[in-house]
């Protein structure tokens, strides 16, 4: 047991009180002992590197190149994604990929370089393939994107220490997924270059030098910008250079460990210093997708290759109040009348583990929530949803509907020995459903009928890394557990990263089977690559403090760039009361991020507006009154982030990424094309300096226009954070009667702008229609028009004349 194990457990036990604080050490014995008897003990292992290139086979989008060890797979995609594989490795089976592999592009040619290596030559991206086994990604002007150096696997000797790998063709056929071969791979990339990613990171966005573990993992009460990892994590990576910007995926969900070190200029001497980036992993394929090209144009083909992002439903944008710790329904009903009473907008009530019956799940406390179809019945009157936590693990005791049922339909993980693992969760001794069994997803899936008819419209999913309180090692599943994989079987090493991936999967399907007129809600704790084709994500048990404040914004910009755009923190941080200074600043923040939920935990505190004074309950209001009128603009991204890929919240830089002032600040963000958000981030803050991309922008609370690119000072008072909007913006907000009106942003003399407008009346599945605006300055007067030459059909507003 180390340090940080003992805080978690002394944490632990308070949580859960001293009879759970010894199940807690026997969970970890026990999960210790599975693995020491079922996985394989480290023997000799020994080294292989690709071996020198023997010669290549061309195939459609690329070839195959057999090196004396090895061989590696190109293939390029009709969209431009690159596929690497090593080994033998195909692009499927994939948790990621959205679908059946993307068509290749028969255009790509194959052909031998002059160095005795290989390049692969297709319209957006060049590979050159070194004699040794290095892979560069090039443009198509030549610049290098990425450097793979050739990478090294360890394998197991056998029993006599003799190496039991076959030839390079013999592993070529090994199915893919069960490796056990350790391995690395190292990259280097341009001295200018800024990474980003690695799914949800505290200490983002932009990643400093560091490791990073890939490691779905229960924080275990509280983190901050110093944790890693934390519940999401994904092998992706986005680069950003001015050579251009890349995404790299490795498709391998074991547990690994990412190490940055961005580059250094040489400062005029001309030796520069590469940025290096190092994949560690623990088994699995080597293989990996690159994507090169705009921001926009490589989340655009992440989309396309991992799957649109669910759109949530029109009430999901709205504001949605959690805390862990309702006394029951009458206090439910109270919190709502307050909002009511306030005239403050609230879209969501989400209960917490406290509502069910002695926290199992798909149950509900029958004393304190005695008729909680009623409520939900007379929340829904009054505009208010209810969402309902889930977690995966399944109180192990016969009598227990859901065990029993689960039980019948063989849906819970085993060991190596065929016996159910048992873990320790919030109803005690549990078990756990294995969502990589296609079988299990569709049981579980059906049991959401159950919240349905108890009135729950959506759904959050937490603990899904999955937890299990052990006093001591890893809180989750032992690694010997054993899991379906789609019938190709394998063990927690593998299945553990894409657990909550899976479950969201069941939970996703079951809803559209269970109620297939209206999109799911449903957003989850853990995930992987991919998980946005199911719903979103939320910050987690972030700690409440400013580092945390910080923390927050940076694991939902990390997470869009990732390809997971709806997410949102605890506002109020989750452990404890905040000042009324740092609640405030957290709610503004929030207003202004896709997931807008104030949540805390059991004892931190409530997260009312009115909680925290009159001065801070007249400014939230502000806040929230600023949310409701940017609705339709929310609709739009949500619309747009489905169709494109690019996510609701935007670094600074995603449309001039080769700024690199811009790549550098990480306290500001767009939300979509129009708006420039700056959150007051430290306490006493009421001015602060805001890096402007190029172009005019406008103060939206005075009006005052500024021009960039370039820092400028602008006013933060504790009445509002300072949001910036694009001169030539066409934003569509509510008007004072509810309709969409278009907001619109003089454009500087000479210059024009536009807008969308996605416009969606339903929770359905409607096919959108995209609405394009363009603005122009003709003199003193600003015209708006509809793109395909119609009517505007909208009020228009201009804004920002006076001062341009
Ligand atoms: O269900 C209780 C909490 C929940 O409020 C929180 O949002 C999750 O992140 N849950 C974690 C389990 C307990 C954590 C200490």
């Amino acid at each position: 047991m180390d340090g940080r194990d003992l805080v978690r457990s002394v944490r632990m036990i308070k949580a859960v009180g001293p009879a759970q604080g010894l199940r807690s050490v026997r969970a970890a014995w026990r999960s210790r002992r599975a693995d020491a008897l079922a996985l394989p003990r480290r023997v000799a292992e020994r080294a292989r590197v690709p071996g020198a290139a023997r010669g290549a086979e061309p195939q459609p989008g690329g070839g195959v190149i057999h090196f004396a060890r090895s061989s590696l797979r190109v293939r390029v995609a009709a969209g431009g994604a690159v596929f690497c594989g090593w080994d033998g490795a195909a692009p499927e089976p994939s948790y990621a990929l959205a679908g059946a592999c993307p068509e290749v592009d028969a255009r790509v040619v194959l052909e031998p370089d002059t160095e005795g290596g290989w390049r692969v030559v297709s319209e957006r991206v060049l590979v050159v393939v070194s004699r040794h086994g290095a892979v560069e990604v090039r443009t198509p002007g030549g610049a290098v994107l990425r450097r793979e150096l050739p990478p090294r696997w360890w394998e197991r000797g056998s029993a006599d220490g003799t190496d039991d790998a076959a030839g390079a063709e013999g592993r070529a056929g090994r199915p893919e997924g069960g490796g056990a071969a350790r391995w690395v791979q190292r990259a280097e990339v341009a001295a200018d270059a800024r990474f980003f990613g690695l799914g949800g990171r505290a200490h983002g966005p932009r990643l400093r030098d560091g490791v990073y573990r890939l490691w779905n993992t229960d924080p275990g009460g509280a983190f901050g910008p110093g944790d890693d990892p934390l519940s999401l994590t994904m092998p992706v990576q986005l680069v950003v250079a001015d050579a251009g910007t890349h995404l790299v995926f490795h498709d391998n969900s074991w547990d690994g460990r990412v190490t940055l070190r961005e580059g250094a200029e040489g400062a005029g001497s001309g030796h520069d210093r590469p940025g290096t980036c190092e994949l560690r992993m623990d088994g699995g394929p080597l293989r990996y997708w690159v994507l090169a090209g705009t921001p926009a144009r490589v989340l655009q083909g992440w989309t396309e290759l991992t799957g649109a992002p669910a759109l949530p439903p029109l009430w999901a944008l709205g504001h949605q109040h959690a805390r862990w710790g309702f006394a029951g329904q009458d206090e439910v009903r109270s919190v709502v009348a307050g909002y009511t009473e306030r005239g403050l907008a609230l879209s969501a009530v989400h209960l917490d583990i406290d509502h069910h019956d002695r926290h199992r799940v798909f149950t509900v406390d029958p004393e304190r929530y005695p008729d909680l179809p009623g409520l939900a019945r007379e929340l829904r009157a009054e505009g208010v949803r209810l969402v309902s936590i889930v977690d995966p693990a399944v109180k192990a005791e016969p009598g227990d509907a859901v065990y029993e049922g689960g039980a019948a339909a063989d849906a819970f993980v085993r060991d190596a020995r065929g016996r159910e693992v048992r873990g320790l969760a919030w109803p005690g001794e549990s078990v756990y459903p294995d969502f990589t069994d296609a079988r299990v997803r569709k049981w579980w899936g059906g049991l959401y009928a159950e919240r349905l008819a108890q009135g729950f419209a959506g759904f959050w999913h937490d603990m899904n890394e999955p937890v299990s309180f052990a006093a001591f090692g890893e809180r989750t599943l032992p690694r010997s557990a054993r899991h379906a994989l789609e019938g190709r079987g394998g063990d927690h090493r593998e299945a553990h990263n894409v657990y909550g991936l899976a479950m969201a999967r069941a939970g996703f399907d079951g809803l559209c089977e269970l109620r297939p007129d209206e999109r799911p809600f449903l957003f989850s704790r853990s995930g992987w690559v991919g998980m946005q084709r199911y719903g979103g994500t939320w910050s987690g048990d972030v700690a409440t403090d400013w580092p945390g404040l910080r923390a927050s914004l940076s694991l939902v910009l990390g997470l869009g760039l990732c390809g997971v755009p709806y997410s949102g923190p605890d506002i109020g941080g989750f452990t404890a009361r905040p000042s009324p200074e740092l609640y405030l600043r957290w709610f503004q923040l929030g207003a202004f991020l896709p997931l807008f939920r104030t949540h805390s935990a059991l004892g931190a505190g409530r997260r009312e507006p009115w909680e925290f004074g009159a001065e801070v309950l007249e400014h939230a209001r502000t806040a929230l009154g600023q949310r409701q009128r940017l609705l339709p603009y929310f609709e739009t991204l949500g619309q747009l982030a489905r169709l494109t890929g690019a996510p609701y919240v935007r670094p600074v830089w995603w449309s001039t990424p080769r700024d690199r002032a811009l790549r550098d600040c990480e306290d500001a963000f767009l939300l979509g094309d129009a708006l420039l958000v700056a959150p007051a981030l430290a306490a006493g803050v009421t001015r602060r300096p805001v890096r402007l991309p190029r172009g005019r922008w406008y103060d939206t609370a005075t009006g005052r226009a500024y021009d960039g690119p370039g820092q400028v000072w602008v006013e933060a008072p504790l009445s509002r954070i300072p949001v910036l909007a694009r001169a030539g913006a066409v934003v569509p907000v509510a008007g004072s009667d509810g309709g969409t009106e278009l907001e619109v942003w003089a454009p500087a003399a000479g210059r024009g702008g536009s807008g969308l407008v996605v416009p969606d009346a339903e929770d359905g599945w409607q096919r959108p229609t995209v609405e394009r605006f363009t603005s122009r300055r003709e003199g003193e007067r600003v015209v708006v028009e509809r793109r395909d030459g119609g009517a505007v059909g909208y009020p228009v507003r201009v804004r920002g004349l006076m001062d341009g």
